[in-house]
């Protein structure tokens, strides 16, 4: 039986998008523990303020919880090895390992665009496509994918890796127009993972519904992803790239060179 989704850890609460889904997870119904090294600007949650990295402070996270959403870690593409290390390889680790101990049966994983970053531009490019990291951040992000599958083959948790494109509250540049997902489409991203019965492992972009966009949403709205948000209406500010330019050429745009 499918365990309905009601408490919910979320690392990395006091970043970009851990802000967004403290604010917006709350009307479907979860209850949140947030967890974040930085102070959290919440009072309406429990809230743990430290790192995951203690197995104590981790331990006492996942307790009780019916899911863990893992947005904790380096969001750099530019990170070194030293930085995706800990941030993201080592403590992604501990919060599987951590969830699994506890009996959660769900766990969504921010991945990133940039595991497949190193992919060619094309229609449609579906969100399993091999990856291709363009970055350590990248490999991180590949990583963190294959442990998400390790956990579901081995254990039987019900795991979302998100391969999130362009976080912002509107575009900001031409790539955007392909790759930008909204606040409101991210908290709708989450609440179809936390909910989908039918969830056992599944990749997924992370993207609104945008009219430029090359990846494939169809996987996502099968899992009960139906994004709003479009990011055309933003495309007369943008200069047009031209084709050889790698923001345009690849899936990971500029980070392609860095
Ligand atoms: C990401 O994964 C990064 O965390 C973010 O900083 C942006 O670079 C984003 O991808 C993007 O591709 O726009």
């Amino acid at each position: 039986m499918v365990k309905t989704v009601k408490n919910v850890l979320l690392t990395g609460a006091a970043g970009r998008i851990g802000t967004c889904l403290t604010a917006g997870l709350p009307e479907h119904g979860y209850t949140l523990r947030l967890l974040d090294r930085r102070p959290v600007e919440d009072t309406l949650h429990e809230t743990i303020v430290g790192d995951v990295d203690d197995p104590a402070v981790l331990a006492r996270a996942v307790e009780g919880v019916d899911a863990v959403v893992h947005m904790a870690g380096n969001a750099s593409p530019k990170a070194g090895w030293e930085e995706v290390l800990g941030a993201n390889i080592d403590a992604t680790y501990r919060v599987f390992e951590a969830a699994r101990r506890a009996g959660v049966e769900r766990v969504v994983f921010a991945s990133s665009n940039h595991a497949a970053g190193f992919t060619r531009r094309q229609e449609l490019v579906a969100p399993d496509t091999p990856v291709a990291p363009d970055s350590l951040y990248g490999v991180s992000k590949a990583y963190g994918e294959a442990l998400g599958r390790y956990y579901s083959d081995r254990y039987g948790m019900r795991v979302a890796s998100l391969r999130i494109g362009s976080f912002c509250p509107e575009p900001v540049n031409a790539r955007t127009l392909s790759t930008w997902i909204s606040p409101a489409d991210m908290v709708r991203l989450m609440h179809a993972c936390l909910t989908a019965p039918e969830l056992t492992y599944a990749v997924l972009w992370g993207v609104s519904a945008n009219t430029r966009n090359w990846w494939d949403l169809g996987p996502g709205r099968a899992l009960g992803y139906h994004p709003r948000d479009d990011a055309e209406p933003y495309a007369d500010r943008m200069p047009e790239l031209d084709q050889d330019d790698p923001e345009y050429a690849w899936l990971g745009g500029r980070v392609v060179e860095s």
